[in-house]
């Protein structure tokens, strides 16, 4: 089979409410504009993008498993469930697409509870405090790692 040009695209809880959400962490662009920002960054590589976003754990591990069928990838910001959901991260283990985990502030410079993730040793894209930019930097260099034109 040859290789679907599309990656999902996941958001977890309470990033609906990015654009109003503590703007001082997360600066005041919309889920809308990060969606956008990762469908362009994707199309400018000839991907297309399936955007999906939950506050409810089970909705987010279902649209993982359906990318088995027509993903090459999957960008995620896992949001709070980074820092404790095993089923999460069990999920992105047992399709085994190539996963980019993304996440707007810098996990590793706020509160300890923020620097573990369950997610970042299932990832082979990590990119943190970027702010919505950093989802163009995620889908770019996970487009490189399925197109096998990554650098190492
Ligand atoms: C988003 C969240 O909602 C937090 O729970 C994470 C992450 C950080 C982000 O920076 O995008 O700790």
């Amino acid at each position: 089979m040859t290789m679907p040009r599309r990656l999902l695209l996941v958001n977890g809880p309470n990033l609906n409410l990015l654009g109003t959400r503590e703007p001082a962490v997360y600066g005041t662009d919309t889920l809308a504009d990060v969606e956008r920002i990762a469908t362009d960054a994707a199309a400018a590589r000839g991907f297309d993008i399936r955007a999906v976003q939950s506050n409810h754990e089970g909705v987010l591990i279902d649209a993982i498993h359906d990318a088995r069928t027509d993903c090459a990838g999957i960008v995620i910001n896992p949001a709070g469930l980074t820092h404790t959901s095993v089923v999460l991260r069990d999920a992105l283990a047992g399709v085994g697409l190539p996963v980019a985990e993304v996440h707007i502030s810098d996990i590793t410079a706020r509160e300890p509870f923020r620097r573990h993730s369950y997610v970042a040793d299932v990832a082979v894209v990590h990119v943190v405090g970027e702010g919505v930019r950093g989802y163009a930097t995620a889908v770019d260099r996970l487009v490189a790692v399925v197109t096998g034109t990554a650098d190492g």
